[in-house]
């Protein structure tokens, strides 16, 4: 039986398929994600699952139900990482899944349903800026007009697909027809403070923040640093500087979140005034509304800044997906596995402000996630990210009475 150190030796061996000497980063459709992909599907085979890669990428095993061909319960998160990652955000959650099926199947458990274990391909979107991409073609909700998207290569969406073996014209076969799914559960490390601030192990998840990302572009005028006296200057770095300011405190008033994640000045000579400045805004909020409030002040401001200086402020949305909440009776069997597990008669509840692959499979089907704490005030998308092994048995339990609880409670 798959027990919590296995899985914890299981996150260690993929966190070594990495594009990078140093630390982890394995992005979608490169021989990284096959690489795991391969791994993972060996994982799943020997958990009794049958296995194949999907049209767009994703790694899928399946137990079949008492009988075949009944629906489908969709277990599952995503291999792929953030630039600089930890070994367990994504990578935990698909772990935890094929070691429920792996008991449920030693236990010759009878299942009202199939059970799929979905191996997101690309749930950070760190290749082509746009995330979700892999459970978004299993929802059915691909959008043709990514096959442009480029990485910092210049190569295509398209040209990857067709690089990795896939077929860009199949990727429709990725989806699944609602009536076919019963639902969508999803094991996620915290990647927040609050359970180890509860001191409790884990927590059910309410909802998930909507996120909207933008490519920003600030213009102003090049010149000599020494020659241009400060009242002639365009500088788009300390416009660009008062921006990223500004969307600290404005989202910080709104109870929002967010983050400019990269930055970069041109022509970026030290003796010289930068003339543009590309940024990146990570927006997030609780609900959409707040977030597109935010976004509106932001732009305000931005455009006062620009009024002030001479310059010119240009933004692009590379990313959005909307704020999502957890179907009620499936947070009522993740609240049962919790309770059946450690207890706890009340689990704690938790607002992600993390974004995650349930909310693309949300236009799918209902869905509910548990939350397993990382250790280090959460630290996530950093290579410190940790977790315990007492907190994974604990996971794996509560994750297997879950299923077993939506099992018993299922009715067609
Ligand atoms: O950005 C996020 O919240 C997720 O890790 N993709
Ligand atoms: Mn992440
Ligand atoms: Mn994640």
């Amino acid at each position: 039986m798959i027990d919590a150190k296995t899985i914890l030796n299981r996150c260690d061996a993929l966190a070594n398929q990495s594009s990078t000497r140093t630390g982890i980063e394995r992005v979608y459709l490169s021989p990284e994600h096959a690489a795991v992909n391969l791994q993972a599907g060996h994982w799943m085979q020997e958990a009794g699952m049958t296995t194949w890669m999907d049209a767009a990428g994703n790694q899928r095993g399946r137990l079949e139900g008492a009988t075949p061909g009944l629906p489908t319960l969709l277990l599952g998160s995503h291999l792929d990482t953030v630039p600089n990652a930890g070994r367990f955000d994504g990578i935990l959650g698909v772990m935890l899944a094929i070691a429920v099926v792996d008991r449920l199947r030693e236990s010759d458990a009878t299942l009202p349903f199939a059970i799929d274990v979905l191996a997101f391909g690309d749930e950070e979107g760190t290749r082509f800026g746009t995330a979700l991409l892999g459970s978004r073609a299993v929802a059915g909700t691909w959008d043709d007009q990514w096959w442009t998207l480029a990485d910092k290569s210049g190569t295509t969406l398209r040209e990857a697909f067709v690089e990795f073996g896939l077929d860009p014209a199949k990727v429709g076969d990725a989806a699944y027809r609602s009536d076919d799914v019963v639902g969508y559960l999803e094991a996620h490390i915290e990647q927040g403070p609050y359970l180890e601030e509860a001191d409790l192990p884990l927590a059910v998840v309410s909802s998930i923040a909507g996120a909207r990302r933008f490519a920003l572009t600030m213009t102003g005028e090049a010149g000599h640093a020494g020659g241009v006296p400060f009242h002639r200057r365009h500088d788009a770095l300390a416009g660009a500087s008062e921006v990223v300011l500004a969307v600290e405190q404005l989202a910080r008033e709104a109870g929002a979140i967010a983050t400019v994640g990269r930055l970069q000045a041109f022509p970026g000579g030290v003796n010289v005034i930068p003339g543009r400045v590309e940024f990146s805004l990570d927006l997030r909020a609780e609900t959409d509304d707040v977030r597109d409030a935010v976004w509106a002040q932001i732009q305000d401001v931005a455009a006062e800044i620009c009024t002030r200086r001479g310059l010119a402020f240009a933004d692009e949305q590379t990313h959005g997906a909307p704020a999502v909440v957890a179907a009620p009776h499936l947070r009522d069997v993740i609240r049962a596995g919790i309770t059946a597990t450690t207890g706890e008669p009340d689990p704690m509840v938790l607002f992600s402000k993390a974004g995650h692959d349930a909310m693309a499979v949300a236009d799918l089907t209902d869905w509910a996630m548990l939350f397993i704490r990382n250790g280090r005030g959460g630290i996530s998308h950093h290579p410190d990210e940790t977790v315990t092994e007492a907190d994974v048995a604990v996971a794996l339990d509560a994750f297997e009475a879950a299923v077993r609880a939506y099992a018993a409670t299922y009715a067609a």
